[in-house]
């Protein structure tokens, strides 16, 4: 059985296409996946990480192909203790998106979650949204912000350690630390056998509905179709 002090809850959230699943498969499993289309319908996948000498359990939430505005509904963002909210510093409409992730997950999450703001592909040589822009945005909506390449390894471990590490923090300093506990716990009974840094797969359906600009996305009214919120 396995042995760890806290369980911490990630969720990744961005326009389809910013490379969420592959900053969660570069974390969990150490791979650039080639050629990786769309996402590959996972909703979590955990690694047991250690930070300040404790033993830290990150169950990291990817979306399995709805990024589409109102499709993601609160039993997704419910719960969470980090967001990663991600865009592509490549792509310009990805940026421009961000105000309505925010307001979406503002609706959504708990109002004290830890946010964080990700400009991913910092490989690439055609850079749309300059580090200074994404900098200042971050700032002004109380938020930490990182650029990564999931591509080259770049700031992706940094990422998750960071946030591993900030909500310690924020356990210890409040009385977090018994409900972090429970969780665990919670957890632990849920799972079944679980095998240290092993991969849960929770679901495997792809719907891939790419689109990398969110106009077309947001406008749909397909509101609350797909989700149950209770
Ligand atoms: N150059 C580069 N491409 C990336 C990076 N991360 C993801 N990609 C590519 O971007 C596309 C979308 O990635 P994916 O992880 O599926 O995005 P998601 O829809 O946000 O989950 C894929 O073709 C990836 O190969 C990166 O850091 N650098
Ligand atoms: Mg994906």
């Amino acid at each position: 059985m396995e042995d760890y002090k806290f369980l911490f809850k990630i969720v990744l959230v961005g326009n389809a296409g910013v490379g969420k699943t592959c900053l969660v498969r570069r974390f969990t499993q150490g791979l650039f996946p080639p050629g990786q289309g769309a996402t590959i319908g996972v909703d979590f996948m955990i690694k047991t990480v250690e930070v300040e000498g404790e033993k830290i359990k990150l169950q990291i939430w990817d979306t399995a192909g709805q990024e589409r505005f109102r499709s993601i509904t609160q039993s997704y963002y419910r719960s969470a203790h980090a967001l990663i909210l991600v865009y592509d510093i490549s792509c310009q409409p990805t940026f421009d998106c961000l105000p309505d992730w925010l307001r979406e997950i503002q609706e959504y999450a708990n109002s004290k979650v830890l946010k964080i703001l990700v400009g991913n592909k910092t490989d690439r040589d055609d850079r749309e949204i300059p580090t200074q822009i994404g900098e200042e945005f971050a700032k002004q909506h109380d938020m930490y912000f990182l650029e990564t390449s999931a591509k080259e390894a770049e700031n992706v471990e940094r990422l998750f350690y960071e946030i591993a590490a900030e909500l310690i923090g924020q356990a210890r300093s409040k009385d977090g630390s018994a409900a972090a506990a429970a969780a665990a716990a919670a957890h632990r009974q849920s799972e079944g056998s679980g095998v240290g840094s092993s991969i849960g797969l929770a679901s495997l359906s792809a719907k891939a509905a790419q689109s990398n600009c969110c106009g077309g996305g947001v406008s749909n009214g397909s509101s609350t179709s797909q989700g149950h919120a209770g």
